[in-house]
């Protein structure tokens, strides 16, 4: 994360992330200068192989030994090389030199791609989000071979849905800045305890800024600390026990200092939610006491005792409450379940045994079949389905029946090599047509271990044709469960209009599952469902849509989703260990026929 100035430390600093930036960025460039699109396509698949090759690849290009790597050709190899040699990149630096920096911001925005860009660009000179905006506004983008009124619209639409959620992150996206900060204020020597608060402690999927508690008797120090570290960029505000500073990807980041008694009280303060805690407060009230981010104080005239509080649960407990695990703390019921000895005991990453959609080389994914398998296996899980895409969805190189047949064969031998212990299940992620029908037909579907059916295109459908739609699938005997329910991108596009209520309540009739989808881009379905979902009695499924091996670590957000969710380890199907779920996969396909 730090920003690094002189050669020699920019050149330390290089990471993996670094180089294929660089290479995706040079990609976007030539595209905009009409280059070559064999070019293009090789600074694509160079940044692929860095992104996924096994070994340290910035130390091998440090060594200049990135010949014959696959996916990276001779010339890409030694611009790698001068990169890690010397921080820079010849090439790189005159290419972007021609265009100002914002024109990036210009692939941030749905409805934009890089075709659309470079005629903008080559007609107006577009360069901004800003000089869009005006050409769009003039009427001149609509007049443009390709544009007219409709696209412009959607255009638009998608740079005020940028501008709506600028200044929210991901959880996703801020998970390794906040482990980063984390470690480096545990590891102060004035640091006692440390710990995230906030929205992101609460697993929220999308948070505002970044809030830490520490506890030490010299906050002076660990404010100047915290101040003054290299990734900060701004400080914002500074007082003797909070300090707000932004750090270089431009989030806030806000700190507490606060002695080892007030601790457990400003912990869970600054934890939340704002909501959470006025229920708390009015609750410690009606007990006989005072409670703000400092102390629970008796209050006069009350006969409260002393309380000896050094944890957050001890808090609980003074106020006649189980401990709320964080993720619940959203004042949707906790408090109410606390006092009656009814939170439920939340679904772990620990409880998981496999997980059913994730991708290969068959399709859009970037590893092969053995390797995800493998993967899956040093991650200590019993099964891994694998899911590639249909026919369909062709841009994401959808198997046809042929290459499905393959697939499913290839997935029975590799299972033979394995002694029992691990199984890959063969399904396929089918994308559900525009009328509701699935991409293969029922024969095909018959030859697979389970099916999860997705929506991914027609997403303007009206809520009625979308939710029939969907419905027409969960109703399809063969489809085991429903990927990624309402198709939202965070930050980027808007969750298409579907009737969920009737959805799950259609999965419950029938026994599908719906998907958890873990990718931090999705978390879908949200977790403001599940309770529902649960109550009904619908089954959900935690896949990370893993796209690659290192994807698999998905699986973390979706647990802290399904936590948020209340769910059990008993509502979790992946849970199962793998005889189980042989099983049921096995009755699911009886129940087929
Ligand atoms: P966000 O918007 O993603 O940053 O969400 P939070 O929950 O992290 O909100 P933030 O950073 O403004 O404040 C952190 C926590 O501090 C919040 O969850 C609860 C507590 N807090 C902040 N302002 C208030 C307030 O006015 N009243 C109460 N009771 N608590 C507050
Ligand atoms: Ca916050
Ligand atoms: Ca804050
Ligand atoms: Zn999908």
């Amino acid at each position: 994360m730090p920003k690094v100035s002189g050669a020699e430390e920019r050149r330390m600093a290089m990471t993996r992330e670094d180089f294929a930036e660089v290479l995706r960025r040079i990609a976007l460039l030539l595209e905009l200068k009409g280059e070559n699109p064999f070019k293009i396509r090789a600074y694509r698949n160079a940044a692929d192989a860095v992104e996924t090759f096994a070994g340290d690849i910035v130390a091998l290009a440090r060594e200049n030994r990135l010949e014959g790597i696959k996916g990276i050709g001779d010339a890409i190899a030694s611009k790698l090389q001068e990169l890690a040699a010397t921080g820079r990149m010849e090439f790189w630096e005159k290419t972007r030199a021609t265009f100002p920096d914002s024109i990036f911001e210009l692939f941030e925005i749905t409805g934009l791609g890089p075709k659309k860009i470079k005629a903008l660009h080559d007609a107006f000179g577009v360069d901004s989000i800003a000089r869009l905006k005006e050409v769009c506004a003039s009427g001149e983008a609509a007049g443009l071979p390709g544009f007219g009124e409709k696209s412009v619209a959607k255009i638009v639409e998608g740079i005020a849905y940028r501008e709506s959620h600028a200044g929210i992150w991901r959880l996703g996206d801020v998970a390794a800045m906040v482990s980063e900060i984390l470690e480096a204020l545990r590891a102060h020597p004035a640091t006692s305890r440390a710990d995230a608060a906030g929205s992101f402690r609460r697993g929220k999927e999308t948070v505002r800024d970044l809030d830490f508690v520490v506890a030490t008797k010299f906050p002076d120090e660990v404010l100047e600390f915290f101040a003054t570290a290299p990734w900060v960029t701004e400080v914002l505000v500074r007082g003797e026990t909070k300090c707000s500073v932004r750090l270089e990807e431009g989030i806030q980041c806000d700190l507490r200092a606060v002695s080892n008694a007030n601790y457990p009280f400003a912990l869970n303060y600054f934890t939340g939610s704002k909501e959470h805690n006025v229920a708390l407060r009015a609750r410690a009230l009606k007990r006989g006491f005072s409670l703000n981010e400092y102390a629970l104080t008796p209050l006069e005239d009350s006969d409260a005792g002393a309380l000896d509080i050094h944890e957050e649960t001890d808090l609980y407990r003074a106020l006649g409450l189980d401990a709320v695990d964080p993720a619940l703390r959203e004042n949707t019921g906790e408090i109410e379940a606390a006092e009656a000895g009814e939170l439920p005991v939340l679904v772990e990453l620990a409880n998981l045994r496999g997980t059913f959609h994730n991708h290969t080389t068959a399709s859009d994914g970037l590893d092969s079949l053995e390797a995800m398998a493998e993967a899956a296996q040093e991650l200590g899980l019993q099964y891994l389905g694998i899911a590639d895409h249909s026919k369909s969805s062709f841009q994401a190189n959808g198997l046809d029946e042929v290459r499905l047949r393959a697939q499913i064969e290839a997935i029975r031998r590799l299972n033979e090599t394995f002694d029992g212990g691990f199984q890959v299940f063969a399904g396929s992620e089918v994308d559900v047509l525009r009328d509701g029908s699935l991409d293969f037909d029922d024969a095909l579907l018959g030859e697979l271990d389970y099916v999860v059916a997705s929506v991914h295109n027609a997403f303007q459908l009206p809520e009625a044709e979308m939710t029939a739609r969907i419905l027409r699938a969960v109703e399809h005997p063969q489809v085991t469960m429903l990927g990624h329910l309402t198709g939202r991108l965070l930050l980027q596009r808007e969750a298409y209009a579907v009737n969920i209520e009737r959805i799950i309540e259609a999965c419950a009739r029938t026994g599908t599952w719906i998907e958890l989808n873990a990718n931090p881009w999705r978390l879908d379905m949200d977790w403001r469902w599940w309770k529902l979902a649960r109550e009904k009695g619908v089954k959900c499924v935690i896949n990370p849509d893993a796209h690659r091996c290192a994807d698999l670590q998905h699986l973390h957000f979706g647990i802290l989703q399904a936590r948020k969710g209340w769910l059990r380890r008993d509502d979790v199907v992946n849970c199962l260990p793998l005889q189980k779920m042989r099983e049921t996969l096995a009755a699911k396909r009886l129940a087929r026929v």
